[in-house]
């Protein structure tokens, strides 16, 4: 049986999405981000040193990485589905999607979440506005520019197929569907990017994305 180890409000969610998609029978072992810092809580160590979610066990293998979870589960039991066949325009985009979701859209998404939230919390009176500048610099000159480049190209490569590996739904829509929804929650999407909110409802319409917010139970992605 395979076991998604999940935490509330994060990108395992896609995970559960993905298993529904297959049709798969799996349990879910909830773990909860501390309410303050937000981070996993230290039982997720003792299933994986990094201690983040996703993680799955699957008979003897445990591993994480959403990307490399996403590619095994389809591979092994995707039966052909959800992946464009082999040695086809298609599937160079699936493989790209797969691996850029996490190295290239989620990092300036990140920052734009640390740095948001720099000047928070209790700290002595005169570092406050010292910080409240440093975020402002940062997310005006770097941050924010990077989103919005990213959300420019995903807008204009969703112009070109319905879906991101092309005109079939695929796995890699999994895969993307956290930064599209993260960038959604922290950056402005908004009507200048129609085909990224489209595609937004489109994802949140499938019966199989439901019954995975069922099993998950709270997603709200931090801002
Ligand atoms: N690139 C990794 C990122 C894993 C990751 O950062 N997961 C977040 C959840 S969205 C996490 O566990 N955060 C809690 C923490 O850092 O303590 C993946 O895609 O699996």
């Amino acid at each position: 049986m395979i076991v998604v180890h999940h935490l509330n409000n994060s990108r395992s969610q896609r995970i559960l999405w993905l298993l529904e998609e297959l049709g798969l029978e799996y349990e879910v072992k909830r773990y909860q981000r501390d309410p303050k810092t937000m981070l996993a809580p230290p039982e997720l160590l003792a299933v994986h040193p990094l201690g983040k979610s996703p993680v799955i066990t699957d008979g003897a293998q445990t591993f994480a990485e959403s990307g490399a979870i996403i590619e095994y589960l389809v591979d092994r039991y995707g039966k052909g589905r959800l992946a464009p066949a082999p040695d086809t325009p298609e599937r160079l985009r699936y493989t790209y999607w797969l691996h850029y979701a996490e190295g290239s859209a989620m990092p300036p998404l990140l920052l734009n979440l640390i740095f948001n939230r720099l000047d928070q919390g209790p700290m002595p009176f005169f570092v406050r506005p010292i910080l409240r500048k440093v975020k402002q610099r940062a997310l005006a000159s770097f941050i924010d520019p990077r989103i919005a480049q990213h959300l420019d190209f995903q807008e204009a490569e969703l112009g070109k197929t319905r879906w991101f590996a092309g005109n079939e739904f695929s796995a890699a829509d999994v895969q993307m569907s956290f930064p599209v929804e993260a960038a959604a929650a922290r950056a402005s999407l908004g009507a200048s990017r129609p085909k990224l909110m489209a595609f937004l409802e489109r994802i949140h319409a499938r019966p199989a994305y439901q019954r995975a917010l069922q099993r998950g139970g709270e997603y709200t992605l931090l801002k």
